[in-house]
C-alpha cells in the first residue's frame, strides 16, 4: 500500500514542479528580429507555454513587431494606427494558449520572411519528464530541490517497503 501511494506522489508532484519554470525566448537568437532569418525554422522544436516570454530585438527605425490575426499574418497586413513607436526590444509574455502570429509591419519585411507563428500550450499541458530521475539527477537537485526531496523520499519508501 505505502509503496503504491509513494509512487503516485512522485509521479504527481514532478509535472507541477517543472511547469513553474518560465522561459525567455530571444526570437532569432543572435540575429534578432531581422531580415534573412527563417523564423519558422527558429521556432521549430521549441515548446512555448503560457508564462514564457518572447523577446524581439531589433532597431526600431528599421523594424517593428505586431501581434496579429491569422488572416493578417497570411496577408502580411500590419495595423496602421500604432506603428513607429515601439522600442528596440519588445517583450511579449505569452498569457494564453493557442496559435499566435507576429509580423514586422515595415515595408515588405513580412513578405520577405519577418513573420513568426507559434503554438502556445497551457502550463498544465507540458509533458511530464521521463521518470528517469530515480538515481537523483544532480542538475534536477539544483533546479527543483523540493520536488527532488519529495521524489527521493517517495522512492526511498518504495524501496524500503
Ligand atoms: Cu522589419
Amino acid at each position: 500500500m505505502a509503496s503504491k501511494l509513494s509512487f503516485f506522489i512522485a509521479v504527481a508532484v514532478l509535472p507541477a514542479i517543472v511547469s513553474v519554470e518560465a522561459t525567455n525566448f530571444l526570437v532569432g537568437e543572435d540575429d534578432g528580429w531581422s531580415l534573412g532569418v527563417n523564423f519558422a525554422e527558429w521556432a521549430e522544436g521549441k515548446q512555448f507555454k503560457v508564462g514564457d516570454t518572447l523577446v524581439f530585438q531589433y532597431k526600431a527605425v528599421e523594424h517593428d513587431v505586431f501581434s496579429v490575426s491569422e488572416s493578417d499574418f497570411n496577408s502580411c497586413t500590419a495595423p496602421v494606427s500604432i506603428q513607429h513607436l515601439l522600442p528596440d526590444t519588445y517583450e511579449i509574455t505569452l498569457t494564453s494558449p493557442g496559435r499566435k502570429w507576429y509580423i514586422c509591419g515595415k515595408g515588405n519585411h513580412c513578405q520577405s520572411g519577418m513573420k513568426l507563428s507559434i503554438d502556445v500550450i497551457a502550463e498544465t499541458d507540458a509533458p511530464s519528464p521521463s521518470p528517469a530521475g530515480e538515481e537523483g539527477n544532480s542538475a534536477a537537485v539544483i533546479a527543483y530541490p523540493y520536488g527532488v526531496i519529495v521524489l527521493v523520499a517517495s522512492l526511498a519508501m518504495v524501496i524500503m517497503h
